[in-house]
């Protein structure tokens, strides 16, 4: 059992609410922290100010209870869990200036004997670095000793968070051993997987190898499924069979990487290690020339049209979310895509079809030829329909695609078996 009863969660966004709010559900008395104040009062009132399943009734509920209260003041508390953003720059750089102005803000309210444990995704060292800028601010502290330092990363699929924040195996790295155990214990409190104890170092590279994993086999997809268009085979039947094999598991082709996570983490390890991390460098560019590789794709469809028609031919663009299912359109490479043939077919329509939102992003508003539609009348309307995202209401709309040409970069549509030559 935890001997740890207030616990300060800085930063209120996909990690920390959930986190601030699970442990305040098993009973501590969680205060959230956030610089911004919509957030605060967005909690304050017992809601949540994005989209994630069951965590509303989690922040209503224990709001209610009085055991999550949320503040722009970071208080006094045993435990601090830092969970706020670490973008990179433009150099592809990690940007730490979050993480060391949640630890400037935290150390005054220091007393000796705290946990400040990590959870923002970060380079190898962060949580060091994070020691050092409390340290300073507090020398009065830094000489006894006692204050404890931990890195925890999270690994929660978006839309599964709450389920996963229970089950996930949790990998726990202290910078000294007390600080990974009493981390540990105040997991365990909500955490039913398996935890596991490591230095800090290693718990932060850990976090960027599983991504990067990802990322890494998501390339090998990409890059096959840009081979099997030049030789005419059909990548989806392709990894289907070779995933047969009892040691093969290739993952899916799409139209790039999006979402806040795998097209990000693998940079931290290239900007640690630039000479060595020559495959983790190639995966990611590999991801990220993949939109321009679809632009060029349906571009070839639309010089056909417009040689047989005569006109600009209308495109059907179907999905602008990362991934299937969800509503989150940031990072969002189909959301790149379009916004690239907006400008490259700057005089053809573009019917843009998002079933999870009811207006385009910022990203796309600017194109006068680019309109939300509906998917059946989009598909009927157009000469070229690009499937971006395969969410499971599209399934159904192959048929009214059928005597159209059809770039599918996700194989929703595609994934029929070629027949064998007799
Ligand atoms: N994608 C493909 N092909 C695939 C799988 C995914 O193109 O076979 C694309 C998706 O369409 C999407 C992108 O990759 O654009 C990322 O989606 P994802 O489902 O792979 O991952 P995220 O970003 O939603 O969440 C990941 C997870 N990491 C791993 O699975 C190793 C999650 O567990 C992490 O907690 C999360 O990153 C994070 O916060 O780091």
């Amino acid at each position: 059992m935890t001997s740890i009863a207030h616990v300060a969660v800085i930063g209120l966004g996909y990690i920390g609410l959930p986190t601030a709010a699970i442990l305040a559900e098993h009973g501590l008395q969680v205060t959230g922290v956030d610089v911004n104040a919509q957030t605060v009062a967005a909690v304050r009132a017992g809601t949540v100010p994005f989209v994630e399943p069951e965590l509303g009734e989690y922040v209503s509920r224990t709001v209610a209870r009085g055991t999550l209260t949320a503040s722009t003041q970071t208080p006094s508390a045993e435990a601090y869990i830092v969970a706020v953003p670490t973008p990179f720059r433009e150099d592809l750089s990690p940007d730490l200036s979050f993480i060391e102005s949640a630890g400037r803000a935290l150390a005054p309210t220091l007393s000796g004997g705290e946990l400040v444990i990590l959870e923002s995704t970060s380079p190898p060292g962060a949580t060091e670095r994070l020691a050092q800028v409390i340290q300073q601010e507090r020398p009065d502290l830094a000489t006894s000793g006692d204050l404890k330092f931990a890195h925890c990363p999270e690994r929660v699929l978006p839309g599964s968070v709450m389920r996963e924040l229970v089950e996930n195996d949790r990998i726990v790295g202290g910078v000294t051993t007390e600080a990974a155990e009493a981390a540990a214990e105040l997991y365990r409190t909500f955490c039913r997987g398996e935890i596991l104890l490591t230095d800090a170092r290693t718990a932060e590279m850990t976090k960027l190898v599983e991504n990067s994993f990802r990322d890494v086999n998501i390339a090998f997809a990409n890059e096959l499924s840009v081979i099997c268009a030049e030789l005419g085979i059909n990548v989806w039947e392709l990894i289907e069979l070779a995933n047969h094999h009892p040691r093969v598991n290739i993952l899916q082709p799409g139209p790039g990487v999006g979402g806040h996570c795998i097209a990000v983490d693998p940079w931290f390890i290239v900007d640690a290690a630039p000479e060595s991390a020559r495959l983790i460098r190639s995966a990611r560019q590999v991801n990220d020339a993949k939109p321009g590789w679809v632009v060029d794709q349906v571009k070839a469809r639309a010089y056909d049209v417009l040689q047989s028609t005569g006109r600009p031919p209308v495109v059907a663009a179907l999905g602008l979310a990362f991934k299937k299912n969800i509503d989150d359109l940031r990072e969002s490479p189909a959301v790149a895509i379009v916004d690239a043939l907006a400008r490259q077919l700057s005089d053809s329509q573009i019917l843009a079809v998002e079933p999870h939102v009811d207006r385009l992003p910022p990203a796309l508003t600017g194109h006068p030829g680019v309109t939300l539609a509906d998917g059946r009348d989009a598909i009927e309307r157009a000469d070229i329909v690009v499937m971006l995202v395969d969410h499971d209401d599209f399934a159904a709309l192959q048929e009214v695609a059928a005597s159209k040409p059809v770039v599918d970069t996700r194989g929703l549509w595609a994934k029929r078996q070629s027949s064998p030559r007799s």
